[in-house]
């Protein structure tokens, strides 16, 4: 098998359909819901001339003619009952004169209330935000009322966002690399056209910010975190400056990954030492030069002393010194830096003791710096301690660096779940990271409240996610992938919400109200996490995937490293007998791992090198569980495939082809993970399969 094949990768036969997202705004179908709508919303009031006033009109406007079926006016004041008045105190005097401001003030700047009140003596819908970016998330929430076809008789909804940096990181290049424009996209090229901005303004600019603002998402990095300084470079400060007038308006704040040393490859300096005056002064320079064009720019990510790319450490500085040197330049102007932990490899060479297991090095690097660094610094950790894994345990720095604001990076495109040809609809398995209990401050301390900042009381918060989208006309790759798009921006705003409510909500919005539709797509999306864990990495083997750009095959040999498979077992001991990273997590938490009883079996093979013969909870010994596991996995798959087939002519034809598609590349993928795997395990351990688990 040679990669995903063409089919996989074409826009496919549904791409308009699957262009206009979650967003459709589609007639209601039941005629009487409609004409009770209408009764509720018969005009749109938005007062000011802000760019997010106006984006507020526009899809007020859009979304109502479209869910109404007719055309819904826009009007300076409510001159009718009916009328829906979206704003904020500051910048809509009608807004204002409601004396909600209190109420307004402890939902925060982008907090909302949605209300039905009287205005001029006419009953009306209130859209209140805190601030304007909360009274478009506001706006955008009363649409999706509407689109889930809920009561509008009396109104009472208010909501605020749970962290306050939701961000998309992209991993665009600037120019063709070995992974092309987008590294680990899957989803076609990058959405960025350099060589036709600022002059020309791609409207699907303008959608991309739609879909995020609608989703809460209020920060875009758009460049890879394997930076290149083009990014930066005086030339371009216009084109990217251009994008950030299109986000602005959906108020999304624009970001940049940066590299460290730019002030020698840019700035021509000897050195990009963070204590060298010059190099302080260069930055200093660079940013407000940055801030000249984008003057809300969010700030800087970045990748440091990792995989090549270049930081403190190559200068005996600490990363908390070199990101403090950014977010001291960065301040005057209200920017942040987001600091990754992502560490490991020969670049650590220059800190003393740290360990061989890859895994543990970046809990090594960063756990001694807790405290050191700066209030408008956010560290951002990713989920788990190795990469983006179908499973993984969590990140065992959650909860452990209490005096710093840490975020969390997951990963939205596929890399290792997938890539275009795979459904793997992830926020199951995000929900399961934030609802871990790191027990750091007695049970009760889970990553949602250290992420949420709560905890420990930090009020910088941050949701990180690797983008998925790309320039394919479905956005996504695998049409059904928007899911996780929408998925992550949800969770972002609030990880308690659950993914059963999440599907449900895209479901109706993307397809239909049709119980069978939405019954059948929330089941393929709620089921198909485990099922690709089942057919490709079970009981936390970790990891068989190859290295190539689109990691879909396994590569058994390759990565004996990793997994550890010997004639006898398989697994890592990371428990104390082994390489001790079992001790990395607060002690409760690692005896529990540690103990190859109490060790929940979906994590065995990440911290315990197993025997074969060895009898799992079920009585299955290891070996017969994981070849039930690959062939398990696989016809979990052709129950996708079935639950799909069933919706025929319940989806619209040209979408329901799409997928029935991709899951049957879907299928070959898995077959060939079980022959694979099946076939590797059988000559390792030389335990054939029981006949009858065929
Ligand atoms: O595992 C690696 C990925 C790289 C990525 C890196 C990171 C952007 O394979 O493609 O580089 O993680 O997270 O920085």
């Amino acid at each position: 098998m040679n990669g995903p094949s063409d089919a996989a990768v074409s826009a496919g036969t549904g791409a308009e359909e699957w262009y206009r997202l979650w967003l459709r705004y589609v007639p209601v179908s039941d005629a009487g819901l409609r004409e009770a709508y209408r009764s509720h919303a018969a005009e749109v009031v938005v007062e000011g001339s802000t760019p997010i006033a106006a984006s507020m009109r526009d899809e007020l406007r859009a979304g109502l003619s479209g869910l109404l079926g007719v055309e819904v006016p826009v009007s300076a004041e409510p001159g009718r009952a009916g009328a829906v008045v979206a704003g904020c105190p500051a910048t809509s005097p009608l807004v204002a004169g409601l004396g909600w401001g209190d109420e307004l003030a402890k939902l925060g700047p982008e907090g909302f209330i949605i209300r039905s009140a009287r205005i001029n003596g006419h009953p009306v819908t209130v859209i209140a935000g805190g601030g304007e970016r909360g009274a478009l998330y506001g706006a955008f929430r009363y649409l999706r009322h509407l689109q889930l076809q809920d009561d509008l008789s009396s109104l009472e909804i208010k909501d605020q966002p749970r962290n306050n940096l939701r961000v998309l990181n992209h991993w665009d290049n600037w120019h063709p690399t070995r992974h092309d424009m987008v590294e680990r996209g899957y989803a076609g090229s990058t959405l960025w056209q350099w060589d036709e901005l600022p002059d020309t303004v791609d409207p699907r600019y303008r959608d991309y910010a739609r879909a995020n603002a609608s989703i809460g998402i209020n920060g875009s990095v758009i460049n890879n975190v394997s930076a290149h300084v083009e990014f930066i470079q005086s030339e371009n400060l216009p084109k990217i400056a251009a994008l950030a007038d299109v986000f602005r308006a959906y108020g999304i704040r624009l970001y940049l990954s940066v590299r460290y040393d730019s002030p020698m490859v840019l700035g021509g300096l000897e050195k990009s030492d963070p204590l060298d005056p010059s190099v302080q002064a260069w930055w200093r320079e660079k940013i407000a030069e940055i801030y000249g064009h984008i003057p809300d720019f969010g700030g800087f990510l970045v990748k440091g002393d990792c995989e090549g790319q270049p930081g403190p450490l190559s200068y005996g500085r600490s990363h908390a010194v070199g990101a403090n040197m950014l977010a001291d330049a960065l301040r005057p102007h209200g920017g942040i830096v987001m600091w990754r932990t992502f560490v490991y490899g020969k670049e650590l060479d220059r800190i003393g003791g740290i360990s061989e297991d890859r895994v543990k090095q970046g809990f090594e690097v960063f756990y001694p710096l807790d405290g050191e660094f700066a209030d408008n610094v956010v560290v951002q950790a990713k989920n788990g301690p190795l990469d983006f894994q179908v499973r993984e345990p969590v990140n065992p720095l959650f909860g452990q660096m209490p005096n710093t604001n840490l975020g969390i990076e997951v990963q939205i495109t596929q890399e290792y779940t997938g890539g275009n040809v795979a459904l793997c609809w992830l926020i199951p398995q995000w929900k399961e990271i934030f609802d871990f209990d790191t027990l750091a401050k007695g049970p009760g301390s889970t990553v949602r409240k250290v992420v949420e900042g709560s905890l420990d009381g930090h009020p910088l918060s941050l949701v990180a996610g690797v983008a998925n989208t790309g320039t394919d006309r479905n956005w996504t790759g695998h049409p059904l992938a928007q899911a996780n798009w929408y998925g992550f921006g949800r969770l972002a705003w609030d990880s308690s919400l659950e993914p059963h409510s999440i599907a449900d909500e895209w479901t109706r919005m993307t397809f239909s109200h049709d119980d069978k539709v939405v019954r059948g797509i929330t089941g393929i999306l709620l089921g198909s996490w485990r099922t690709y864990e089942q057919f490709t990495q079970p009981l936390g083997l970790n990891l068989m995937v190859e290295r190539a750009r689109c990691r879909l095959y396994p590569e058994p040999v390759f990565r004996e490293p990793f997994h550890g498979a010997t004639e006898t077992g398989v697994g890592r001991d990371r428990t104390r007998g082994g390489t001790g990273y079992v001790d990395q997590y607060p002690p409760p938490v690692a005896d529990r791992f540690n103990d190859l009883d109490t060790c929940p079996e979906e994590l065995l093979l990440w911290f315990h090198h197993v025997p074969y013969t060895h009898t799992l909870k079920s009585g299955e010994t290891l070996i017969q569980h994981m070849y039930a596991s690959y062939r398990g996995g696989v016809r979990g798959v052709g129950v996708l495939i079935a639950a799909w087939d069933a919706l025929q002519g319940h989806v619209d034809a040209q979408r329901h082809d799409d997928v029935r598609q991709k899951l049957q590349e879907q299928l070959k993928l898995a077959e060939h993970w079980r022959d694979t795997c099946i076939c590797y395990f059988s000559e390792k351990s030389g335990i054939p399969e029981i006949a009858d688990e065929q």
